[in-house]
């Protein structure tokens, strides 16, 4: 029996060996969209067909020579595209190499490649980004190549807005990355981001090596995301008031112009101090106080003793929203209501001290275990909170840590409930500011529910989600700035329009398909649908921003696919 088989596959093998090359009339063909960097020899390998009346397809390699051959699945129309979809499915062959997808024997897709280590590179990029946000510092040459510049923003002496509470004096509060495409620091939009890349290197402390990403702290003896997070871990410290509070944001009283941050002109301010930002502050900073105790035993007090007075002030100050005042139209990250917010601050307060008192308040406070779309900011709070309670389930009492395992579960299922039933099988039906982070974090929940359940349908599920960033979508853009066959050329993000040089700064997630369209008075969107409400222009501030909190579940899943899969 397993002779014939053999005997079958080499025959098929040599059938394909013997053919002529196809003659390719079409290539780079945009109705089929696909992962462009490709798929892991043991991924599921899956791409997309619109608008064409076609039934099977080849996988042809290099030599133009058909290695594998399959049908499609008609998969129906998809409203929030306009398209009719169809799918292809090639997960079986799996021999690493570069090829393309054939139909009608003369259209062919972009090229990709089956590879192991599929995500290094873009990864180590992904992560680098926050490199190239970094306020205060000059970006060297010997880490940033061509896109070196002076040192922007030094925040050392930045004015207090009467909305911080304070009338007099200055603060000094530099370093740390710049939000996105615009100069501001976000309290409560950094916390989230680090605490998303927190739960990463709490799973997999060594995902990144020492000396992977090149930046001046490499060859320290610690791995270069945990000296990245850092950077931004010291700038969020320096944001408390005396009395615990924590400021909400330090930017100008407006939006600049697209120039380099060496260039900025306006005075910076200290604006704003309120529940939300005192909070996540709280959160993140009990969460790094517990990971970093090894590597800075002083700093690691240091940001627990913060985080303790952080939560005290809370707790009297449990209801106050940041509005931003009159004089102010820097980002808003609106929010009033910090259920979770509280429950994140207390689970890691807990996890940190595993003082009763904090446990306590997560079982007589329970929170919604949902995945609330859109403005991940005030939204995944709550998931950081349940996948660090996740990752460290001894801890917790056994009726939490049976309700949050099997709650994590459902979650993870009515996602891939979604995807099965999609016709570009992924599970967003919404397209809102940011919507690629959407989509990125239902895959990172699918990661952790991989990780609890060890089920590779999850797994399958968080890869087929992630194709979409890299081109299996209705755009047909890959989303990571410098990576793929059509990238994103005019992202809205202040130093890669005005350094004079033609390529983005890569790494960046531009944000992707927006319905709300709230820039349109600047672009002209070209299509109506939903999923198709992008366009690669500077202008589109709606839809091709960067931003801090949508690279991070992309360094998240692209993490765990490198871990599992490499
Ligand atoms: O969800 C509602 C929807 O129900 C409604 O129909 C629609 C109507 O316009 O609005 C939707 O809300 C929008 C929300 O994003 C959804 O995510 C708001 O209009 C929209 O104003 C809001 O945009 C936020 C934007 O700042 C403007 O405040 C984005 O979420 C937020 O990610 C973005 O964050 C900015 C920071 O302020 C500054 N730094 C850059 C960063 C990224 O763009
Ligand atoms: O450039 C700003 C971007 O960084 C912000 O995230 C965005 C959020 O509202 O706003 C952009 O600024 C725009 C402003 O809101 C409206 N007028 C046009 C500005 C961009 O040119």
């Amino acid at each position: 029996m397993k002779n014939t088989v053999y005997l079958f596959i080499a025959s098929i093998f040599i059938l394909f060996a013997c053919q002529t090359p196809k003659t390719i009339t079409k290539t780079d063909s945009e109705n089929i969209r696909l992962n462009q960097l490709g798929y892991y020899p043991a991924s599921v390998k899956q791409f997309i067909i619109v608008d064409m009346n076609v039934s099977d397809f080849d996988i042809i390699n290099e030599e133009n020579k058909v290695v594998f051959s399959g049908e499609l699945t008609q998969n129906g129309l998809w409203e929030a595209s306009g398209e009719e979809v169809s799918s292809g499915d090639f997960t079986v062959f799996n021999e690493p190499g570069k090829y393309r997808i054939l139909l009608n024997d003369s259209v062919a897709s972009y090229p990709f490649e089956i590879k192991d280590n599929l995500y290094e590179e873009a990864l180590n990029a992904a992560i680098k980004s926050y490199y190239f946000q970094r306020a205060s510092m000059p970006i060297d040459e010997s880490y940033g190549g061509i896109y070196k510049r002076a040192a922007g923003h030094p925040d050392d002496k930045c004015l207090y807005h009467p909305s911080s509470g304070k009338t007099t004096g200055t603060l000094n509060s530099p370093g740390g990355w710049y939000d996105a495409g615009d100069y501001g620091k976000y309290i409560v939009n950094a916390s989230l981001s680090v605490g998303q890349m927190l739960n990463l290197i709490e799973i997999y402390p060594d995902a990144i090596s020492d000396g992977a990403l090149n930046i001046p702290e490499s060859g320290n003896g610690v791995s270069d995301l945990w000296d990245e997070l850092k950077y931004e871990l010291d700038w969020i410290l320096s944001m408390q008031d005396d009395d615990g509070g924590v400021y909400f944001k330090l930017t100008a009283l407006h939006f600049g112009g697209f120039i380099m941050p060496e260039d900025y002109n306006l005075d910076r301010y200290i604006i704003g101090k309120g529940t939300a930002s005192t909070l996540n502050f709280a959160a993140v900073l009990a969460q790094a106080s517990r990971l970093y105790q090894n590597i800075d035993s002083s700093w690691s007090e240091k940001a627990l003793e913060a985080s303790k007075k952080a939560w005290k002030w809370a707790v009297l100050n449990t209801d106050v929203p940041f509005k931003n005042p009159k004089d102010v139209s820097t980002g808003e990250y609106g929010d009033d209501i910090f259920s979770d917010d509280f429950y994140w601050a207390a689970t890691e307060l807990y996890i940190t001290t595993r003082e009763e008192t904090y446990q306590t308040y997560l079982t007589e406070n329970p929170i919604e275990y949902a995945h609330k779309l859109t403005d991940s900011w005030k939204s995944f709070v709550r998931n950081n909170a349940f996948h660090s309670l996740l990752d460290n389930k001894n801890l917790l009492n056994e009726e939490l840590a049976s309700s949050l395992n099997a709650n994590h579960l459902s979650l993870a299922e009515s996602i891939i409930e979604k995807i099965d039933t999609n016709p570009y099988r992924i599970a967003l039906e919404q397209y809102e500011w940011g919507s690629n982070s959407d989509i990125l974090n239902q895959a990172m929940i699918l990661c952790m529910a991989h990780r609890i359940s060890g089920e590779e349908k999850y797994l399958t599920g968080a890869e087929q989600i992630n194709d979409y960033i890299f081109g299996k979508n209705a755009t047909g853009y890959s989303f990571l700035t410098g990576y793929g066959s059509k990238q994103v050329m005019f992202p809205h993000h202040r130093p890669s329009g005005a350094d004079g040089i033609d390529m983005p700064i890569p790494g960046f997630i531009a944000g992707g398909p927006n319905a709300h369209k709230q820039d349109k008075q600047n672009v002209t969107y070209t299509s109506e649908f939903p999923a198709k409400a992008y366009i690669d222009e500077q202008a589109s501030f709606a839809s091709n921003e960067v931003c801090l909190n949508w690279n991070a579940p992309a360094v998240f899943v692209m993490a765990y696919l490198q871990q599992v899969r490499k």
